[in-house]
């Protein structure tokens, strides 16, 4: 199969170099990681060894390919669709945070599937990612329900290695990953410390005051997730990752933007529409915001 993997940070990195054990894999990303990839492919250590050479370039010319995976942060999302939109593609796969892929579908003719992953990744130097845990590739239909593609990309997946699940419920599964997300990055992120701090109060009521909040507006989205569902799931993503830095942490270690607009903050607007209160995931927001502003990678 011929795939594309649109940005190559992290997860990206990750996904495009064990793709590229069993299919001929472009990563489309920035320098200086990519020359490295150019020059001496992708080294994969940690949790899963690997060494592969996927093509990499910096700017996607507009080629065709069986399936384009889109792994940018979310506030990339509507350029890269843009970018996206020069190429012809069987189909399209989200592996983002948020719910990024309503996102890439109002902009892309493709067909656009969802997906989550839980693998860690930690992009160690240019050329270089770590594989911090193996977790899984979950994708399917958008709306829900089954769709041929999905089978065949979660093949792809599997065929390269890659632990998948094709799922016939991705609009529960997004919102769940929504509410741990909006428990665990933020608050890991302000106090800056590992996942595995919300496992004792007070950091792990304040995470989980932030999961109900986003339980109760995916219930009023029509989505069938309970607390008692989403809590469980918080509580098996924190024993899982105890030792990693989340994504949000890693962005703030960086000094870079993160990703809360995508995450608190779609809680906090979707909220708006059914007339709830957010509180937790309201002052989260408003907090990474201000050390965004406050750092010069957001504009006040
Ligand atoms: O998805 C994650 C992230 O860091 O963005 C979790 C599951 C919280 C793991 O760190």
């Amino acid at each position: 199969m011929d795939v594309l993997v649109f940005g190559a940070g992290s997860l990206g990195t990750l996904v495009g170099a064990l793709l590229a054990r069993a299919h001929d894999v472009t990563l489309v990303g920035r320098d200086p990681h990519v020359s490295r990839v150019r020059e001496g492919g992708v080294r994969v250590s940690g949790a899963v060894e690997a060494r592969t050479a996927p093509a990499a370039t910096t700017k996607y010319d507009g080629s065709a390919a069986d399936l384009a995976v889109v792994a940018v942060k979310s506030f990339d999302t509507a350029a890269a669709a843009d970018a996206l939109g020069a190429g012809s593609f069987e189909v399209v796969c989200s592996l983002q945070n948020g719910l990024a892929e309503e996102t890439l579908a109002a902009r892309l003719d493709a067909p656009v599937l969802a997906g989550t992953a839980t693998y860690g990744a930690r992009l160690v130097e240019p050329g270089h990612v770590e594989c911090t845990g193996v977790g899984r590739v979950v994708l399917g239909a958008r709306s829900g329900g089954t769709d041929p593609r999905a089978e065949r990309v979660g093949k792809a997946f599997r065929d390269a290695g890659i632990e998948t699940l094709v799922a016939s419920d991705m609009p529960r599964r997004l919102w769940e990953k929504l509410a741990v997300n909006a428990g665990v990055n933020a608050v890991t992120a302000l106090a800056r410390v590992e996942n595995g701090a919300l496992t004792d109060d007070p950091g792990r009521e304040l995470a989980r005051r932030a999961t109900r909040e986003t339980a109760r507006v995916a219930r009023a989205e029509g989505v069938s997730l309970s607390n008692r569902r989403a809590l469980s799931a918080l509580d098996e993503v924190v024993t899982a990752t105890e030792a990693n830095r989340s994504s949000m942490l890693q962005d703030v270690d960086d000094e870079k933007r993160t990703e809360v607009d995508a995450i608190n903050g779609t809680v906090v607007e979707r909220a708006e529409r059914h007339r709830l209160d957010v509180p937790t995931n309201r002052t989260l927001a408003a907090l990474l915001r201000t050390w965004e502003v406050g750092r010069g990678v957001r504009k006040a």
